[in-house]
Protein backbone atom coordinates (compact mmCIF):
# COMPACT_ATOMS: atom_id res chain seq x y z
CA UNK A 1 0.00 0.00 0.00
CA UNK A 2 1.42 3.41 -0.77
CA UNK A 3 1.60 6.30 1.78
CA UNK A 4 -1.14 7.27 3.77
CA UNK A 5 -0.03 10.35 5.49
CA UNK A 6 -0.78 12.67 2.35
CA UNK A 7 -4.67 12.21 3.16
CA UNK A 8 -5.24 11.33 6.07
CA UNK A 9 -8.73 12.59 7.04
CA UNK A 10 -11.84 10.51 7.46
CA UNK A 11 -14.04 13.28 6.46
CA UNK A 12 -13.86 14.61 3.10
CA UNK A 13 -16.45 17.43 1.76
CA UNK A 14 -17.82 17.75 -1.29
CA UNK A 15 -15.55 20.44 -2.30
CA UNK A 16 -11.85 18.52 -0.97
CA UNK A 17 -13.18 15.08 -2.49
CA UNK A 18 -13.49 17.14 -5.97
CA UNK A 19 -10.14 18.39 -5.47
CA UNK A 20 -8.57 15.58 -4.55
CA UNK A 21 -10.19 12.68 -6.99
CA UNK A 22 -9.35 12.13 -10.70
CA UNK A 23 -12.45 13.16 -13.13
CA UNK A 24 -13.49 10.28 -14.93
CA UNK A 25 -12.01 10.24 -17.96
CA UNK A 26 -15.46 10.38 -20.27
CA UNK A 27 -16.91 13.18 -18.82
CA UNK A 28 -16.76 15.62 -20.93
CA UNK A 29 -18.00 13.77 -23.66
CA UNK A 30 -20.95 12.61 -21.37
CA UNK A 31 -21.53 16.39 -20.52
CA UNK A 32 -21.36 17.78 -24.37
CA UNK A 33 -24.52 15.12 -24.74
CA UNK A 34 -26.47 15.91 -21.70
CA UNK A 35 -26.05 19.79 -22.55
CA UNK A 36 -27.20 19.53 -26.11
CA UNK A 37 -30.25 17.30 -25.10
CA UNK A 38 -30.99 19.87 -22.34
CA UNK A 39 -30.61 22.69 -25.19
CA UNK A 40 -33.57 20.94 -26.86
CA UNK A 41 -35.60 19.85 -24.41
CA UNK A 42 -35.66 23.53 -23.50
CA UNK A 43 -36.77 24.61 -27.03
CA UNK A 44 -39.85 22.16 -26.61
CA UNK A 45 -40.27 23.88 -22.93
CA UNK A 46 -40.59 20.41 -21.76
CA UNK A 47 -39.97 19.78 -17.51
CA UNK A 48 -36.71 17.14 -16.94
CA UNK A 49 -36.07 15.19 -14.63
CA UNK A 50 -32.56 13.14 -13.78
CA UNK A 51 -33.57 9.95 -12.78
CA UNK A 52 -30.05 8.02 -11.08
CA UNK A 53 -30.54 4.67 -10.91
CA UNK A 54 -28.36 1.47 -10.19
CA UNK A 55 -25.66 0.72 -7.55
CA UNK A 56 -22.32 2.34 -7.10
CA UNK A 57 -18.98 0.67 -6.81
CA UNK A 58 -16.27 1.42 -4.90
CA UNK A 59 -12.77 -0.44 -6.50
CA UNK A 60 -10.64 -1.42 -3.93
CA UNK A 61 -6.89 -1.08 -6.28
CA UNK A 62 -6.81 1.20 -8.64
CA UNK A 63 -6.07 -1.73 -11.44
CA UNK A 64 -8.73 -2.92 -10.28
CA UNK A 65 -10.04 -6.56 -9.82
CA UNK A 66 -11.77 -6.35 -6.58
CA UNK A 67 -14.41 -3.75 -6.30
CA UNK A 68 -17.54 -3.66 -3.11
CA UNK A 69 -20.95 -3.11 -5.04
CA UNK A 70 -24.23 -1.38 -3.72
CA UNK A 71 -27.29 -3.31 -3.91
CA UNK A 72 -29.97 -2.81 -6.36
CA UNK A 73 -30.97 -3.95 -9.89
CA UNK A 74 -32.47 -0.81 -11.05
CA UNK A 75 -35.56 -1.62 -11.03
CA UNK A 76 -37.32 1.07 -9.40
CA UNK A 77 -35.19 4.35 -11.79
CA UNK A 78 -35.81 2.24 -15.19
CA UNK A 79 -39.35 1.91 -14.08
CA UNK A 80 -39.98 5.36 -12.75
CA UNK A 81 -38.29 6.54 -15.70
CA UNK A 82 -40.87 4.87 -18.44
CA UNK A 83 -43.91 6.69 -16.16
CA UNK A 84 -42.11 10.13 -16.46
CA UNK A 85 -41.85 9.68 -20.11
CA UNK A 86 -45.57 8.69 -19.85
CA UNK A 87 -45.96 11.97 -18.05
CA UNK A 88 -44.17 14.58 -20.82
CA UNK A 89 -41.27 14.55 -19.22
CA UNK A 90 -37.44 14.54 -20.94
CA UNK A 91 -35.90 12.02 -19.08
CA UNK A 92 -31.93 12.21 -18.09
CA UNK A 93 -31.33 8.39 -17.02
CA UNK A 94 -28.13 8.09 -15.63
CA UNK A 95 -27.52 4.14 -14.47
CA UNK A 96 -25.10 2.11 -13.37
CA UNK A 97 -23.45 -0.13 -16.44
CA UNK A 98 -25.10 -2.89 -17.73
CA UNK A 99 -28.38 -2.41 -15.03
CA UNK A 100 -32.12 -2.30 -15.80
CA UNK A 101 -32.97 0.34 -18.51
CA UNK A 102 -36.34 2.10 -19.22
CA UNK A 103 -38.59 -0.39 -21.63
CA UNK A 104 -35.88 -2.76 -22.08
CA UNK A 105 -36.01 -3.89 -18.68
CA UNK A 106 -39.58 -5.24 -19.43
CA UNK A 107 -37.64 -8.31 -21.70
CA UNK A 108 -34.55 -8.27 -18.36
CA UNK A 109 -32.73 -11.37 -19.38
CA UNK A 110 -33.66 -13.36 -16.12
CA UNK A 111 -36.90 -12.95 -15.59
CA UNK A 112 -38.47 -12.46 -19.07
CA UNK A 113 -35.53 -13.61 -21.39
CA UNK A 114 -36.34 -12.23 -24.79
CA UNK A 115 -35.55 -15.91 -26.35
CA UNK A 116 -38.43 -17.13 -24.54
CA UNK A 117 -40.98 -15.62 -26.26
CA UNK A 118 -39.66 -16.07 -29.79
CA UNK A 119 -40.50 -19.18 -32.28
CA UNK A 120 -39.26 -20.13 -35.30
CA UNK A 121 -41.51 -20.04 -38.46
CA UNK A 122 -43.79 -23.51 -38.70
CA UNK A 123 -42.07 -24.31 -42.02
CA UNK A 124 -39.53 -25.83 -40.19
CA UNK A 125 -41.13 -28.92 -40.05
CA UNK A 126 -40.06 -30.55 -36.38
CA UNK A 127 -37.62 -30.26 -33.60
CA UNK A 128 -35.47 -32.30 -35.35
CA UNK A 129 -34.51 -30.14 -38.09
CA UNK A 130 -34.74 -27.27 -35.87
CA UNK A 131 -31.69 -29.17 -34.10
CA UNK A 132 -29.97 -30.10 -37.96
CA UNK A 133 -30.28 -26.21 -38.63
CA UNK A 134 -27.92 -25.15 -35.98
CA UNK A 135 -25.97 -23.86 -36.86
CA UNK A 136 -28.24 -22.17 -39.63
CA UNK A 137 -25.48 -21.44 -42.03
CA UNK A 138 -24.43 -25.24 -42.51
CA UNK A 139 -28.01 -26.38 -43.44
CA UNK A 140 -29.13 -25.99 -46.87
CA UNK A 141 -32.72 -25.90 -46.59
CA UNK A 142 -34.49 -22.95 -47.85
CA UNK A 143 -36.68 -22.43 -44.81
CA UNK A 144 -33.09 -22.88 -42.91
CA UNK A 145 -31.32 -20.36 -44.97
CA UNK A 146 -34.38 -18.02 -44.52
CA UNK A 147 -36.00 -19.04 -41.09
CA UNK A 148 -38.98 -16.56 -40.11
CA UNK A 149 -38.81 -15.32 -36.46
CA UNK A 150 -42.44 -15.17 -34.72
CA UNK A 151 -43.53 -13.68 -31.41
CA UNK A 152 -45.64 -16.25 -29.19
CA UNK A 153 -49.24 -15.12 -29.67
CA UNK A 154 -49.37 -14.53 -25.99
CA UNK A 155 -46.73 -12.42 -25.74
CA UNK A 156 -47.72 -9.71 -28.38
CA UNK A 157 -49.94 -7.36 -27.16
CA UNK A 158 -47.45 -6.45 -24.47
CA UNK A 159 -44.61 -6.22 -26.61
CA UNK A 160 -46.29 -4.06 -29.23
CA UNK A 161 -47.60 -1.45 -26.32
CA UNK A 162 -44.43 -1.43 -25.16
CA UNK A 163 -42.75 -1.19 -28.26
CA UNK A 164 -44.95 1.46 -29.51
CA UNK A 165 -44.24 3.39 -26.65
CA UNK A 166 -40.30 3.05 -27.22
CA UNK A 167 -40.45 4.05 -31.04
CA UNK A 168 -42.87 7.43 -29.80
CA UNK A 169 -40.29 8.30 -27.04
CA UNK A 170 -37.03 7.68 -29.76
CA UNK A 171 -39.03 10.01 -32.38
CA UNK A 172 -39.46 12.26 -29.95
CA UNK A 173 -35.86 12.15 -28.35
CA UNK A 174 -37.05 12.48 -24.41
CA UNK A 175 -34.77 10.23 -23.34
CA UNK A 176 -31.23 10.17 -22.50
CA UNK A 177 -29.05 7.94 -21.48
CA UNK A 178 -25.49 7.56 -19.22
CA UNK A 179 -23.29 5.58 -17.24
CA UNK A 180 -21.58 5.53 -14.35
CA UNK A 181 -19.27 2.37 -12.51
CA UNK A 182 -17.63 3.82 -9.43
CA UNK A 183 -19.07 6.12 -6.57
CA UNK A 184 -16.43 8.23 -8.47
CA UNK A 185 -18.01 8.44 -11.46
CA UNK A 186 -21.48 9.34 -10.02
CA UNK A 187 -20.61 11.88 -8.12
CA UNK A 188 -18.47 13.89 -10.85
CA UNK A 189 -21.75 13.02 -13.20
CA UNK A 190 -24.14 14.25 -10.17
CA UNK A 191 -21.95 17.41 -9.87
CA UNK A 192 -21.76 18.43 -13.96
CA UNK A 193 -25.55 17.86 -15.04
CA UNK A 194 -26.98 19.18 -11.63
CA UNK A 195 -24.86 22.44 -13.03
CA UNK A 196 -25.57 21.74 -16.68
CA UNK A 197 -30.18 21.35 -15.68
CA UNK A 198 -29.66 24.10 -13.75
CA UNK A 199 -30.83 26.68 -15.98
CA UNK A 200 -34.23 24.95 -16.24
CA UNK A 201 -35.02 26.49 -12.60
CA UNK A 202 -38.29 25.03 -11.04
CA UNK A 203 -38.61 22.80 -14.37
CA UNK A 204 -36.09 20.55 -13.42
CA UNK A 205 -36.74 17.53 -11.29
CA UNK A 206 -33.84 15.54 -9.63
CA UNK A 207 -35.26 11.38 -8.44
CA UNK A 208 -32.49 10.20 -6.77
CA UNK A 209 -33.14 6.29 -7.02
CA UNK A 210 -29.49 5.10 -7.38
CA UNK A 211 -28.04 3.32 -4.63
CA UNK A 212 -24.94 4.74 -3.27
CA UNK A 213 -21.71 3.93 -1.36
CA UNK A 214 -21.41 5.19 1.98
CA UNK A 215 -17.56 4.90 2.02
CA UNK A 216 -14.64 4.82 -0.25
CA UNK A 217 -11.02 4.35 -0.93
CA UNK A 218 -9.51 7.73 -1.89
CA UNK A 219 -6.76 7.20 -5.19
CA UNK A 220 -4.26 7.79 -2.96
CA UNK A 221 -4.46 5.19 -0.23
CA UNK A 222 -5.38 2.54 -3.09
CA UNK A 223 -2.95 -0.14 -3.75
CA UNK A 224 -1.75 0.56 -7.48
CA UNK A 225 -1.68 -3.81 -8.47
CA UNK A 226 -4.01 -6.68 -7.27
CA UNK A 227 -4.22 -6.50 -3.32
CA UNK A 228 -1.87 -10.32 -3.01
CA UNK A 229 -3.64 -12.64 -0.65
CA UNK A 230 -1.53 -15.60 1.83
CA UNK A 231 -0.80 -12.41 4.22
CA UNK A 232 -3.57 -13.47 6.50
CA UNK A 233 -6.81 -11.30 7.04
CA UNK A 234 -7.23 -8.09 5.25
CA UNK A 235 -8.03 -4.74 6.35
CA UNK A 236 -9.32 -1.66 4.95
CA UNK A 237 -9.92 1.56 6.25
CA UNK A 238 -12.54 3.55 4.02
CA UNK A 239 -13.16 7.15 4.39
CA UNK A 240 -16.80 8.41 4.23
CA UNK A 241 -18.45 9.71 0.61
CA UNK A 242 -19.18 13.27 1.57
CA UNK A 243 -23.38 14.14 1.22
CA UNK A 244 -23.38 16.01 -2.00
CA UNK A 245 -27.13 16.45 -1.22
CA UNK A 246 -26.21 19.41 0.93
CA UNK A 247 -24.51 21.27 -1.93
CA UNK A 248 -26.99 19.73 -4.63
CA UNK A 249 -29.60 21.20 -3.03
CA UNK A 250 -28.09 24.59 -1.66
CA UNK A 251 -25.71 25.42 -4.18
CA UNK A 252 -26.09 23.59 -7.83
CA UNK A 253 -29.37 23.59 -8.36
CA UNK A 254 -31.09 26.16 -5.37
CA UNK A 255 -34.52 26.22 -7.41
CA UNK A 256 -34.95 22.27 -8.66
CA UNK A 257 -37.73 19.89 -7.01
CA UNK A 258 -35.34 17.46 -5.42
CA UNK A 259 -36.23 13.62 -4.25
CA UNK A 260 -34.33 11.90 -2.46
CA UNK A 261 -34.73 7.80 -1.26
CA UNK A 262 -33.34 6.59 1.70
CA UNK A 263 -32.90 2.40 1.87
CA UNK A 264 -33.63 0.70 5.22
CA UNK A 265 -33.89 -2.82 6.59
CA UNK A 266 -35.41 -2.14 10.06
CA UNK A 267 -38.58 -0.38 8.89
CA UNK A 268 -38.68 1.56 12.43
CA UNK A 269 -35.66 3.68 11.30
CA UNK A 270 -37.54 4.63 7.91
CA UNK A 271 -39.56 7.61 9.00
CA UNK A 272 -37.07 9.19 11.88
CA UNK A 273 -33.81 8.48 8.83
CA UNK A 274 -35.75 10.34 6.09
CA UNK A 275 -37.01 13.90 8.65
CA UNK A 276 -33.30 13.83 9.51
CA UNK A 277 -32.43 13.77 5.48
CA UNK A 278 -34.93 16.71 5.27
CA UNK A 279 -33.42 18.30 7.89
CA UNK A 280 -29.86 18.15 6.97
CA UNK A 281 -30.64 18.80 3.21
CA UNK A 282 -33.63 21.21 3.25
CA UNK A 283 -34.79 19.39 0.28
CA UNK A 284 -38.32 18.19 -0.72
CA UNK A 285 -39.27 14.67 -0.23
CA UNK A 286 -37.32 11.71 0.96
CA UNK A 287 -38.80 8.29 0.05
CA UNK A 288 -38.44 5.74 2.44
CA UNK A 289 -38.37 1.86 1.35
CA UNK A 290 -37.07 -0.77 3.07
CA UNK A 291 -35.45 -3.73 1.46
CA UNK A 292 -38.21 -6.69 1.80
CA UNK A 293 -41.09 -4.47 0.47
CA UNK A 294 -39.67 -1.64 -1.54
CA UNK A 295 -41.99 -2.94 -4.49
CA UNK A 296 -45.02 -2.72 -2.29
CA UNK A 297 -44.86 -0.10 -0.09
CA UNK A 298 -43.06 3.49 0.55
CA UNK A 299 -43.48 6.14 2.34
CA UNK A 300 -43.20 9.75 1.09
CA UNK A 301 -41.82 12.90 3.66
CA UNK A 302 -41.73 16.26 3.14
CA UNK A 303 -42.13 19.34 4.99
CA UNK A 304 -45.49 19.63 6.08
CA UNK A 305 -46.76 23.18 4.71
CA UNK A 306 -45.43 24.80 1.30
CA UNK A 307 -42.19 26.48 0.73
CA UNK A 308 -43.92 29.84 1.10
CA UNK A 309 -45.77 29.30 4.28
CA UNK A 310 -43.67 26.31 6.10
CA UNK A 311 -44.63 26.69 9.94
CA UNK A 312 -41.08 26.60 11.89
CA UNK A 313 -41.95 24.65 14.92
CA UNK A 314 -39.20 25.47 18.30
CA UNK A 315 -38.26 21.90 17.72
CA UNK A 316 -37.69 22.38 13.69
CA UNK A 317 -39.74 21.99 10.64
CA UNK A 318 -42.95 19.83 10.22
CA UNK A 319 -43.41 17.21 8.10
CA UNK A 320 -46.05 14.42 6.62
CA UNK A 321 -46.18 11.83 5.21
CA UNK A 322 -47.99 9.57 2.51
CA UNK A 323 -48.18 5.94 2.14
CA UNK A 324 -48.18 4.78 -1.07
CA UNK A 325 -49.05 0.95 -1.63
CA UNK A 326 -50.11 -1.75 -3.76
CA UNK A 327 -51.78 -4.65 -3.00
CA UNK A 328 -49.25 -7.72 -2.68
CA UNK A 329 -51.19 -10.62 -2.50
CA UNK A 330 -50.32 -13.26 -5.75
CA UNK A 331 -54.16 -12.69 -7.08
CA UNK A 332 -54.02 -8.70 -7.13
CA UNK A 333 -53.75 -7.61 -10.86
CA UNK A 334 -50.53 -6.25 -12.04
CA UNK A 335 -49.59 -3.31 -10.93
CA UNK A 336 -45.76 -1.39 -10.10
CA UNK A 337 -45.59 1.19 -7.48
CA UNK A 338 -43.73 3.44 -9.50
CA UNK A 339 -46.67 4.46 -11.49
CA UNK A 340 -48.34 6.20 -8.11
CA UNK A 341 -44.90 7.41 -6.71
CA UNK A 342 -44.43 9.18 -10.01
CA UNK A 343 -47.85 10.37 -10.14
CA UNK A 344 -47.51 12.12 -6.89
CA UNK A 345 -44.07 13.47 -7.42
CA UNK A 346 -45.94 15.32 -10.63
CA UNK A 347 -48.57 17.09 -9.07
CA UNK A 348 -45.80 18.07 -6.37
CA UNK A 349 -43.50 19.15 -9.03
CA UNK A 350 -46.36 21.31 -10.58
CA UNK A 351 -47.37 23.08 -7.57
CA UNK A 352 -43.66 23.58 -7.50
CA UNK A 353 -43.28 25.33 -10.68
CA UNK A 354 -46.25 27.25 -10.07
CA UNK A 355 -45.26 28.74 -6.76
CA UNK A 356 -42.09 29.58 -8.69
C1 LIG B 1 -33.29 3.23 -3.06
O1 LIG B 1 -33.67 3.21 -1.93
C2 LIG B 1 -33.97 2.44 -4.16
O2 LIG B 1 -35.35 2.51 -4.04
C3 LIG B 1 -33.51 0.95 -4.23
C4 LIG B 1 -34.14 0.35 -5.48
C5 LIG B 1 -31.99 0.88 -4.31
C6 LIG B 1 -33.98 0.19 -3.00
P1 LIG B 1 -33.99 -1.68 -7.12
O3 LIG B 1 -33.15 -0.90 -8.08
O4 LIG B 1 -33.78 -0.98 -5.66
O5 LIG B 1 -35.44 -1.58 -7.47
O6 LIG B 1 -33.48 -3.08 -6.95
N1 LIG B 1 -32.23 4.00 -3.42
C7 LIG B 1 -31.47 4.85 -2.56
C8 LIG B 1 -30.52 4.07 -1.75
C9 LIG B 1 -29.47 4.92 -1.10
O7 LIG B 1 -28.32 4.75 -1.41
N2 LIG B 1 -29.81 5.79 -0.21
C10 LIG B 1 -28.80 6.41 0.61
C11 LIG B 1 -29.17 6.07 2.01
O8 LIG B 1 -30.17 5.37 2.24
C12 LIG B 1 -28.67 7.84 0.32
S1 LIG B 1 -30.08 8.81 0.55
O9 LIG B 1 -28.44 6.47 2.93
Amino acid sequence: MPNTTEINATTFSAESYFATQPEPPTLKADIQGVSHFIDSQIEKGRKVVLVTSGGTTVPLELNVVRFLDNFSAGTRGATSAEYFLKQGYAVIFMHRQFSLQPFSRNYSHSTHPFLDFLEIDAALPSSSTIDSAYPYSNDPSPSAAHPHITVKTSEKAALLSLLRAYKAVQAKGTLHTLTFVTVNDYLYLLRAISKEMKQLGPKAMYYLAAAVSDFFLPKQKMSEHKIQSGKGSLHIEMDQVPKVLKPLVSEWVPAGFVVSFKLETDPALLIPKARQALERYGHQVVIGNDLHHRKHHVVLVSPKSTASDRKILPNGVEYEEMWIEIDSSPSAPHKEIEEGIVRELVARHDAWIKRA
